[in-house]
């Protein structure tokens, strides 16, 4: 079957494996879960992806994966002859992992202080103490990947990787919540901006958007979410 990711909008960390897939060139479809109404605690989600969060991938064998970083892992072998991904055993494998493990931990949790400020109602204390822990520790993050990240032009070196594209749909957020100031690293924004003018980021945005999006990988369409449970029964 052809596999489908489930995505949640608005600007959920699922953008890096839409824009992964286009990379990659290989068919699939989509499935849209709103974060912001009740489908996405719902039983019927709950099935997909039991801690009710998104991404998760129906594998074209008709398993159910989630966490970004398994889906990845598992996109990553159509990547090898391309260089979006590497071969077990290499080092281009070892440094890959590597990267993604730091922008799921140090990066993406930098962000999630400031979510939950922004996603709930609490006192001033409580929020100022939220944010100034979160802006602290993205400070550090987008330091140390300014560090790893040098000279070059993209995150593992001249090309793009899968790393790339999950560094674009976490490192956006910035924008959402005015931390940190990516300018103050000039070489992290010059990879935002290389990434921002991509067509399969663009494509990612129209997405989300709701807009036309035009694909140069091998989008089939959208799917709803009883559609996919459909083809999940059959699958079993
Ligand atoms: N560890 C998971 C985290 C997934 C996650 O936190 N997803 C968020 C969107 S970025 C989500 O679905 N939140 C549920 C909600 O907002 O209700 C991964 O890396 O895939």
């Amino acid at each position: 079957m052809t596999p489908i990711l489930f995505y949640g909008v608005p600007a959920g960390c699922s953008f890096g494996s839409i824009v992964a897939l286009e990379w990659l060139q290989i068919p699939y479809r989509l499935c849209r879960i709103d974060m912001l109404s009740e489908e996405i605690r719902s039983a019927n989600y709950r099935r997909v992806n039991p801690v009710a969060e998104t991404p998760s991938l129906l594998t074209s064998d008709g398993r159910l994966l989630s966490e970004s970083m398994a889906i990845l892992g598992h996109l990553a072998p159509h990547g090898v002859e391309t260089g979006l991904a590497f071969a077990q055993g290499t080092a281009g494998f070892d440094r890959l992992n590597q990267m993604l493990a730091f922008l799921n931990t140090s990066l993406f949790g930098g962000f999630s202080p400031l979510w939950y400020a922004y996603e709930h109602e609490l006192g001033d204390e409580a929020k100022a103490a939220l944010q100034g822990f979160g802006a602290a520790q993205l400070e550090k993050a987008h330091a140390d990947l300014a560090a790893m990240l040098g000279e070059r032009p993209y995150l593992l070196g001249d090309k793009p990787t899968l790393a790339d594209a999950y560094f674009y749909g976490i490192a956006r957020w910035a924008e959402y919540h005015g931390v940190p100031d990516r300018a103050s690293w000039p070489g992290l924004q010059g990879l935002f901006e290389r990434l921002r003018d991509d067509p399969a980021v663009r494509f990612a945005e129209a997405i989300e958007k709701g807009e036309a999006a035009v694909s140069n990988g091998g989008f089939q369409g959208h799917v709803t979410l009883d559609e996919a449970l459909g083809e999940l029964r059959q699958a079993a």
